[in-house]
Order: structure tokens, then C-alpha cells, then sequence
């Protein structure tokens, strides 16, 4: 059975929920790390004022039964504390006509309202916004915490780091650092402080590039034969849908189109009975398949396009010239896409660890898995 989930959701109604079917039975899930990653997503120099609000914990109603999964359907959820304050604007009946619906129509240049009404029919962009809003990705996390969880059982583990927030790039990556930017340049992480500090002030957003990195992963997940089963195209088909992400490369990515071939590909050694390369300029990704080595994949961030200080649109009640819509936003949220990246690629890792080393339960998984790398130390 394919792990495969859904979600619904809307950044101001009542709560966040997602359904997950495909979870094997007697996989241990520690509920606080769910609520870890969801606080990790939380912060972040730069976040804005909805995060003061939240305080994301999940709730699960289905499917885990005295701390292990069952097989059954996972039911996750997410409450909006916000909602509170939105009740009228965003009640599921009809409510009086001087309710306070807080009708959004002037469009924000670079956001999901210009194409969401006229694709839904829409007067009103909230119907839109609400949907589009990254508040979506809070759930997604929550999923992802879940595969990650799958994942550690066999070893595997995903984690990012910031390399760049406007025109400041880390260039030191061997510290361990830990701060609110998850950069580990100490250097840059100040400096990224500074630009956001003089973006805030601008009333402008600043984006930015992450790295993720997915470690101890077998040789052969994902395919070579069909378009729809190579894995960095199912990777990259999950981190180009978190919203405001713009590209993804993995390993050497677009630098490896300026080089000769001796400079990009990774020779293959031998010793101690082990194939293994010395670089991993492919990312961890050869022919759609893993090779063994981490998958690194650097995702490039755009700026959020809700600004205080606003972009010159049209109102669409009166097409007359105004400017955007404004109503609070993130000056910079690329920690928290560090975050939700790992989390969506998490779930693809777990679709594709499971789809090859299938069967109901945990027992029956790791057997297929232990035979398998009996089989391939065979070749
Ligand atoms: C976000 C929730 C949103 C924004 C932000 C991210 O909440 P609100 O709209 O109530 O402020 O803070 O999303 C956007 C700026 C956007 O344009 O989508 C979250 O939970 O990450």
C-alpha cells in the first residue's frame, strides 16, 4: 500500500488535518517529536507576527494505539488558535450581512490571487489566500514527522541548513552551528540578521537558498525506467510545490552545466569490499535511483510576496490602480522552509523506502530490507 496522504485546511479556519494511509503497523511514533518539528517551522529571525499567535501542537485521532501504528488510517491535526478571531470571516454557514468578512481584493503581485480567482471565480481573494497561505505547510510537517519517524528506524536521517538570505551566502559549513537562522556560518548568520533587520524596515520580504541533506540511504530507491519513478524527480516535484520556492538542484545542480565531465562526475573506488566514491558532486542521485551517497539538494527560496511596503496592483472590485493587499506577514521565512523541505522529502523517502521494501508491518519491512542488502553485498 503507497503512503499517501491528504490534507485540508485554511490559514484562518478552525484547524489544519491530514490524513495518512499506507503507515505498516508497529512503528513506535513519539508524538513530541512531531510537535518539535512543527516548533522548529515556527521559528526563525525574521518570522512574523501569525507565529506569536500559534503555538502548533498535532492531535491525532486515528491509527497509532498505545504509541504504535496499527496499519489503519493516521488522522492528524493542527487548531488554528487564530481562528478565534476569525470566526465570522471564516464560518462555514452563511453569517449577517454586517459581519466583519474581512474581504481582501486588492491583488498581491507574485501570490496565488490573481490566477486563484479567476480559475475559481472569485470576488473575494480571500477564498483564495486562505488555501495558498503557507499556514498549509504546518500540516505538511506534521506528515513528514511522521515519516521521518519511519525512516529512523532504518537509519535514515534529513536535515537543513540556510546557505543564503538575500545577497549573504555562508561560505564556512563545518560548524555546528545552532541559531535562529539554522546557518552554520556564525559570520553570515550575523550578517543575514542585518539584512533582515534593514528588510523589515524597508517593509520589504528577503528569500533565500536552503540545503537538505538525506543521509545513510540504501542504493536503488526511486528508477531508471519510467519518468514517474526517478527519484529526483519525484524529490523535486515536492520541494518545488512548498510555496514561494523557485528551483532545486541536487549535488554539483546548474554549476555542473559550466564543467567538463571529468569535473563533474564521481569516480567509482573499491576497497575493503565496498564500492564507494571520494565526491558526490551527483547529490546522491545517479540515473533516478540513490547511489548510496547523501542526497544534497539545494532549493532556492523567493521572496514572500506579501509586503507592508506594497507593489503597485489593480483592485479587482473597481480595476482601478491601488496598492497590494497588506495584512501581516514574514519579513523572512527560509528556516521554515528548511524545515518543510526536509519534511516533504521525508515523505517521498518513506513512499519510495516503502514501496521497495513493502509488506504490513515493521517486522515484515525489515526483513525485506536485511535481505536486500544481502543481495546487493552478493554482486
Ligand atoms: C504562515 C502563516 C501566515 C503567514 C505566512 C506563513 O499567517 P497569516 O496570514 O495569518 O499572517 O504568517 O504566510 C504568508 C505570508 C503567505 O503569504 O502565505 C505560516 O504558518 O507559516
Amino acid at each position: 500500500m503507497k503512503f499517501r496522504y491528504l490534507s485540508s485546511g485554511e490559514s484562518h479556519g478552525k484547524k489544519l488535518t491530514a490524513i495518512i494511509e499506507g503507515v505498516p503497523s508497529n512503528f513506535e511514533i513519539d508524538i513530541e517529536k512531531i510537535n518539535n518539528e512543527l516548533a522548529r517551522r515556527q521559528k526563525g529571525y525574521g518570522r512574523g507576527a501569525r507565529m506569536q499567535i500559534e503555538n502548533d501542537k498535532v492531535e491525532i485521532n486515528s491509527g497509532i494505539r498505545l504509541g504504535k501504528t496499527v496499519g489503519s488510517p493516521i488522522c492528524l491535526e493542527v487548531i488554528n488558535k487564530d481562528y478565534e478571531k476569525w470566526q465570522d470571516s471564516m464560518s462555514v454557514l452563511p453569517v449577517d450581512g454586517d459581519a466583519d468578512l474581512k474581504t481582501v481584493t486588492k491583488l498581491r503581485p507574485g501570490h496565488a490571487d490573481f490566477c486563484g480567482v479567476m480559475k475559481y471565480n472569485q470576488r473575494d481573494v480571500r477564498n483564495i489566500l486562505e488555501r495558498s497561505s503557507a499556514r498549509e505547510t504546518a500540516i505538511r510537517v506534521a506528515v513528514g514527522a511522521i515519516a521521518k519517524q519511519i525512516l529512523e528506524k532504518f537509519g535514515i536521517k534529513i536535515k537543513s541548513t540556510v546557505i543564503s538570505i538575500g545577497m549573504v551566502v555562508a561560505e564556512d559549513f563545518d560548524v555546528d552551528n545552532e541559531n535562529d537562522l539554522n546557518c552554520p556560518d556564525i559570520i553570515a548568520y550575523q550578517k543575514m540578521q542585518e539584512e533582515i533587520d534593514i528588510a523589515a524596515q524597508r517593509g520589504v520580504s528577503l528569500g533565500g537558498q536552503v540545503r537538505v541533506e538525506i543521509e545513510n540511504l540504501p542504493v536503488g530507491l526511486g528508477s531508471h525506467v519510467h519518468w514517474d519513478r526517478k527519484l529526483d524527480g519525484l524529490l523535486a516535484q515536492a520541494v518545488m510545490s512548498i510555496q514561494a520556492v523557485k528551483s532545486v538542484e541536487f549535488g554539483l545542480g546548474r554549476q555542473a552545466a559550466f564543467l567538463p565531465g571529468d569535473k563533474v562526475h564521481d569516480e567509482i573506488f573499491y576497497e575493503n569490499g565496498k564500492i564507494f566514491r571520494k565526491t558526490n558532486n551527483a547529490g546522491g542521485i545517479e540515473g533516478g535511483m540513490s547511489n548510496g551517497e547523501p542526497i544534497v539538494i539545494t532549493l532556492a527560496m523567493k521572496p514572500i510576496p506579501t509586503m507592508k511596503t506594497p507593489l503597485k496592483s489593480v483592485d479587482l472590485s473597481d480595476k482601478t490602480e491601488q496598492m497590494a493587499h497588506f495584512e501581516r506577514s514574514d519579513t523572512c521565512a527560509v528556516p521554515a522552509c528548511g524545515v518543510v523541505a526536509e519534511a516533504v522529502c521525508a515523505i517521498v523517502i518513506a513512499q519510495q523506502f516503502l514501496e521497495k521494501f513493502g509488506g504490513d508491518s515493521f517486522e515484515e519491512i525489515s526483513a525485506n530490507y536485511e535481505n536486500y542488502k544481502k543481495i546487493i553485498a552478493e554482486i
